[in-house]
Parts: C-alpha cells; structure tokens; sequence
C-alpha cells in the first residue's frame, strides 16, 4: 500500500503538534510505522489520504456502534448545526439524552454531562472524595481512567503502551491517594481496604477493563466489590466509559447484575462529539454544585450537537435486536479467528464481551494486567502490519479493544478472517 502522503502529513504535522498527533496512542509508537491520516469514514471503512479503503475496528476507540455516519447521526447533526451548536444555557435536549440514558441504566437517578471520559471520570472521583470526606481512591492495574493526575500511577490504555503507566508531571500527594490493586484479585483490594480503612472514598473500575486489551471482571470479584464497598461505606463507581451501551444494552453492570453507586460514561453516548457524564445515586449526585458543595463546571457540558448526536444513537440502541444481532457477527469473527489461530499453531488467546475483543499474543488465558501484559507485542506489531496492509485497520496496541459495529456485515467480516489467514500466515516461522 502507498502511504506517501500520510508520510507527508506526519512529518508537517510532527512540526506543529508534539509527536504529530493529538493522542499519543494514535502514534503508532509499539507497532512501529508511520500514523495513518484519515480523510473519510462510511459505515466500517476508512480512506486514507492516500486513497486506500479499510475496515474499521477501531471505530475512533468505541463511539461507533452504529458505524461511521449512520444516516439518523448525520441528519441529526446537521438540523442541530442550522439551528444552534452551543447556548451555555439548558436546553431541551440536554434533558432527552438524561432520559434515554437513565432508561438504559436504572442505576442512575441523576447524571451530569462533560465534554470528555477523562472529565466524568476526575469529576466522579471528587464527588466521592466530597461525599464521604476521604482522600483515597482504589484504582486496578492496568485500567485506563483517562489522564487526570490520579490515575496515571500504574496505568493502562496509551500509558500502557508507552510505557509511562506512571506519569511524570503527577506529584507525590496525589500518588500517595491513588491505591493499585490487582483486577480480578478480591483479596488484593480488601487487604488494601484493611490497611486505609477509614480513608478510602472510592473504588473506581473497568467492569470489562478495555485498556490492557479485553479482560472482563469475573462475577466474584465484582459482586465482591459491591460488599466491600457496603461494608466500608466506600463509593464503588463503574467506569463504563468504554463498556458503556457497548458489552449489553444495559452496559456491564446489566450483564453483572450489580448496581454501582456511580457510573462514568464517554464514547458512544456521544455518537463521535465530544462528550463523557457521570450519574448514580440521588443522594450523592445531590453534593454536585450547584445543589451541593462539591464544583464541576464545563462551558460546553451538554452542548447540543453532541446530545443531539447522542440521542439519535442510543434511538437507534433501543431497536429490538439490535444487539442480538451485533453478538451473532462479533461471534462470527471470534469463531473465524479461532479456527485460523488452530490452522496456523499460533498461540494467542480472544477475550470478548459482546462487540469488544482483543486477540493477544499471549501463551496463557489473560485474567489480568500481568498475564496480559505476558503477551508478545512484537508479534502483534507484525500482526497489525500485516493486517493494515490487507485493508484490515486494528487498533496500534496489544493493550487495546477491537470494536465490531452494525455496519460490519457477513460479508465485512468474511473478508476480514481472509485477511488475517494470510496475515498470520506470514507470522509463521
Ligand atoms: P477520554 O478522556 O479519552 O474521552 O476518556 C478516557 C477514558 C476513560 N475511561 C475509559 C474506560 C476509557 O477507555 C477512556 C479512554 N479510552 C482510550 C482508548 N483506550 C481513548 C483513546 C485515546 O486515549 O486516544
């Protein structure tokens, strides 16, 4: 494939914006190789600006379930755009995007719009830190919160990837409040616990962690969450940002079957506009400015583009069978895989949970961050070379999801395991 003028691109743009992108994990850093510039998108395909097509599986790190430029998204986009793109003032819409999204998760009495994950998940955070007047928070290796100071200690997602899970630039005072536990290791957590019992305020993870590749929470561990934090009075919250209207129609917490106290969400609530929000229990939801003490503020929280966007997904979310239908494709794929994994003796593992995955390279069932990050990168490197010079666009991370959407037909994902029988045929000794 010719990619003369995304080389070109990355050069110009490395001498305007550091490193020539706008997200370090966009940087092709662990797989090798020149960032892709994109210039269109249109259901699961992606043209470079070299003019070359593939199949999306990253769907911009999650927010398109529908695929690119689902007609209902644009349309809606485009009236909210003649008639107003920001007010600063309420609106109507900012309320309809509340509903629908309290319909879908019942654990959510009240919730407040921000323009990122990163927002939701520093502004989830303070409001436990003020609810309960505690200072630490639990945290999992290998989760990815977004960048806020007191999660950049042992990290996942980019952080991860580059090999800063833990950031300069984050000071000792906040280090000594972000407590690292092990995921899918109860006993880690509660001897943690234990050891600050009367200091933590809150227990923030990844029901389905995305950001050290797929590795989702075993019912135990979770439900024993839940206990721990009732025994404790610590605030449990379900960064969901990633897992959120993804792994079920009622997100990881329907699949689980466990009420957080507070939910962060991001991504696909958001239709591809910038959006995050945060919503749980009335009682702590109530202690955010400007009905409580704890501030948050955002000069474009629930712009009405974004919520307009946002509505016409999850409208089209709530269609009978909808996701039936996306399990019985990410099924497929997952099945495809397998067996071209079995014909070439590759070892490597899938985890999935409904349309997110990730394939490691790995020799051991991946149950969390150290068998996770047991996985061979190197080989994923040639792997995602391989597959994005067959037209196949993955994630530039062994640490990452891959994300099938409505728009990925039979046909789509015939193509893709045709695709990657050659591409692991050439990772063959
Ligand atoms: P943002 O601030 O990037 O919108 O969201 C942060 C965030 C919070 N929580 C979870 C579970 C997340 O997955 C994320 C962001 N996800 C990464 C992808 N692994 C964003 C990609 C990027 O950093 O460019």
């Amino acid at each position: 494939m010719n990619h003369s003028k995304s080389q070109a691109l990355f050069e110009r743009a490395s001498r305007a914006i550091p490193g020539g992108v706008n997200s370090p994990v966009r940087a092709f850093r662990s797989v090798g190789g020149t960032p892709i510039f994109m210039t269109r998108a249109e259901g699961c395909y992606l043209w470079d600006a070299d003019g070359n097509r593939y199949i999306d599986y990253v769907g911009s790190w999650g927010p398109f379930i529908l695929g690119h430029g689902h007609p209902a998204v644009v349309e809606a986009i485009e009236r909210q755009a003649r008639n107003a793109t920001s007010f600063g003032a309420p609106s109507e819409l900012e309320i309809e995007l509340a509903e629908l999204i309290k319909s879908f998760l019942p654990s959510i009495d009240l919730i407040r719009m921000v323009s990122s994950g990163t927002e939701a998940t520093m502004s989830a955070i303070r409001l436990a830190r003020g609810y309960t007047g505690r200072a630490k928070i639990i945290k999992f290796e290998g989760c990815y919160h977004g960048h806020a100071d007191s999660f950049l200690i042992k990290a996942g997602s980019g952080a991860l990837t580059l090999g800063v899970p833990n950031s300069p630039g984050v000071t000792e005072g906040t280090a000594r409040d972000t407590l690292n536990a092990r995921y899918n290791d109860l006993a880690s957590v509660q001897s943690l616990v234990a050891a600050n019992t009367a200091d933590v305020a809150a227990i923030i993870i990844e029901p389905v962690a995305g950001n050290m590749g797929v590795v989702p929470g075993t019912q135990e561990f979770l439900s024993g969450l839940r206990q721990l934090c009732d025994s404790n009075g610590i605030v449990l919250i379900f960064d969901e940002v990633m897992s959120g209207f993804r792994v079920a129609r009622g997100s990881a917490q329907a699949i689980y079957n466990i009420t957080p106290d507070i939910t962060t969400l991001g991504k696909i609530i958001g239709g591809g506009l910038p959006v995050g929000a945060f919503g749980g229990k009335k009682e702590i939801m109530t202690q955010i400015s400007p009905l409580g003490p704890v501030y948050q503020a955002g000069t474009l929280s629930g712009n009405p583009l974004a919520m307009a966007a946002g509505i016409a997904t999850l409208t089209v979310l709530k269609e009978q069978g909808f996701y039936d239908r996306l399990e019985i494709s990410a099924k497929k794929l997952e099945e495809g895989t397998r067996k071209n994994l079995e014909q070439f003796h590759i070892h490597a593992t899938q985890n999935r949970v409904g349309s997110m995955a990730t394939l490691f390279f790995a020799d051991r069932p991946v149950t969390d961050f150290e068998s996770a990050t047991s996985s061979n990168t190197a080989l994923y490197a040639r792997y995602f070379h391989a597959m994005l010079d067959r037209g196949i666009y993955l994630a530039p991370s062994q640490y990452e999801a891959y994300f099938v959407s409505a728009a990925h037909t039979d046909e789509v994902i015939a193509k893709t395991l045709a695709a990657q029988k050659e591409s692991l045929h050439t990772l063959m000794p």
